[in-house]
């Protein structure tokens, strides 16, 4: 019997001294720790872990970054009146809540969302100081700048929820609160209010990038696997002759499909379609209330929504009631 060569699971690790990786220029601040071997993480990944380069953009964003987590978990704390054991069983639960309308863009009390504020500012500016950290190293390793603009995708998202379209209402209580589940509500209650995103075209459209992600990815990730036995991850080496690892990938689709990527333009398709997710979607919700009240209607509009019949006497919409900024 032959054995056949699957590599979903397997993965031949081998051993080799540790390495450092290329030296860095002269004004970079050297890298962190030895390097250490792990047979788990090289179950997964590289076997070697470390040195790490931290680098002051690095340290300071964790600095940011834990001073927002601790913010976001004192107030989770205080909110059940600093007992443990309920900040443990309800931690799922508890919320920092931005402002309340009435504050419009204004400072409010620290206990009306004036924490959130500040918790979402240190968030932020760690966020930033890391998206500075991915390009600067890419910069310093010669590499192109591909990471930073796609983690700059989802940072735009964030920007939208967070920041943007809140100044564009008029009010921080448009913005999302921290919290597992509070954010989770927030996100069905955002799209009831606004009439169901499901009719909003650009948060189709960020579906369609999600999920097209998950596919792209799964049948890149299964080619390579499949090629594994010509050695179809050493890419480069592969693109150029006839009878490879990548000529049999590319064949595989064209055969499957009638059309094939190459092995250069793949990960452009990956890359385009992961980053559109956001990028659509931070378009959707910037639209959402500020050009567009209620998707459901928008959609009825343009015929592509079924306009329910009107059964009972008109039930007045409660937001008519409404005065003002929140109106
Ligand atoms: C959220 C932003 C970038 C994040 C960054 C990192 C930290 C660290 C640390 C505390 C992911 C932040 C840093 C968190 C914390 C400390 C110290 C990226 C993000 C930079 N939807 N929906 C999307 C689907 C419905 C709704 C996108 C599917 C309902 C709202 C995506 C379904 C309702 C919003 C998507 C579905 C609803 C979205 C997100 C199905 C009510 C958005 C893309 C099958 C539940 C967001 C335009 C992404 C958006 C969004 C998918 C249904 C509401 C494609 C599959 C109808 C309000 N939805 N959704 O990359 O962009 O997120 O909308 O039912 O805002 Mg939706």
């Amino acid at each position: 019997m032959t054995a056949t060569y699957q590599n979903i699971f397997t993965r031949i690790q081998a051993s080799a001294p540790a390495y450092p990786g290329v030296s860095l220029p002269p004004d970079d601040i050297p890298r962190e720790g030895g390097a250490r071997f792990s047979r788990l993480a090289g179950k997964f990944g590289d076997a070697q872990i470390g040195p790490i380069y931290l680098g002051a953009l690095g340290i300071l964003s964790i600095f940011f970054g834990t001073v927002a987590f601790v913010i976001i978990g004192l107030n989770m704390w205080a909110s059940v009146n600093w007992n443990i054991l309920q900040f443990v069983r309800q931690l799922f639960w508890l919320a920092l809540e931005p402002p309340p309308a009435q504050y419009g863009l204004r400072i409010p009390p620290m206990r009306e969302g004036g924490w959130w504020l500040v918790a979402g500012f240190f968030l932020t500016v760690s966020i930033l100081l890391w998206w500075a950290r991915t390009y600067r190293r890419a910069r310093q390793l010669g590499m192109g700048t591909h990471v930073a603009w796609a983690f700059a995708g989802a940072i735009w998202l964030y920007l939208v929820l967070g920041f943007i379209r809140p100044i564009l209402m008029g009010r921080w209580s448009e913005a999302v609160p921290f919290g597992i589940f509070p954010h989770l509500d927030w996100t069905a209650a955002f799209s009831i209010r606004y009439g169901n995103l499901f009719y909003n075209p650009f948060h189709a459209l960020s579906i369609v990038f999600l999920y097209g992600s998950v596919l792209l990815f799964a049948m890149h990730g299964a080619t390579i696997l499949a090629l594994g036995r010509y050695g179809g991850e050493r890419e480069i080496e592969l693109t150029l002759d006839r009878g490879t690892a990548a000529e049999r990938g590319a064949l595989f689709w064209r055969w499957t499909m009638g059309f094939n990527a190459t092995f250069e333009s793949i990960h452009r398709w990956a890359w385009w379609f992961a980053v559109l997710c956001p990028v659509t979607g931070g378009i959707g919700i910037l639209l959402t209330g500020t050009v567009v009240d209620n998707w459901y209607l928008w959609a009825v509009d343009r015929h592509f929504a079924p306009a329910y019949p009107q059964l009972w006497a008109p039930i007045a919409d409660p937001a008519a009631a409404l005065q003002g900024a929140p109106r």
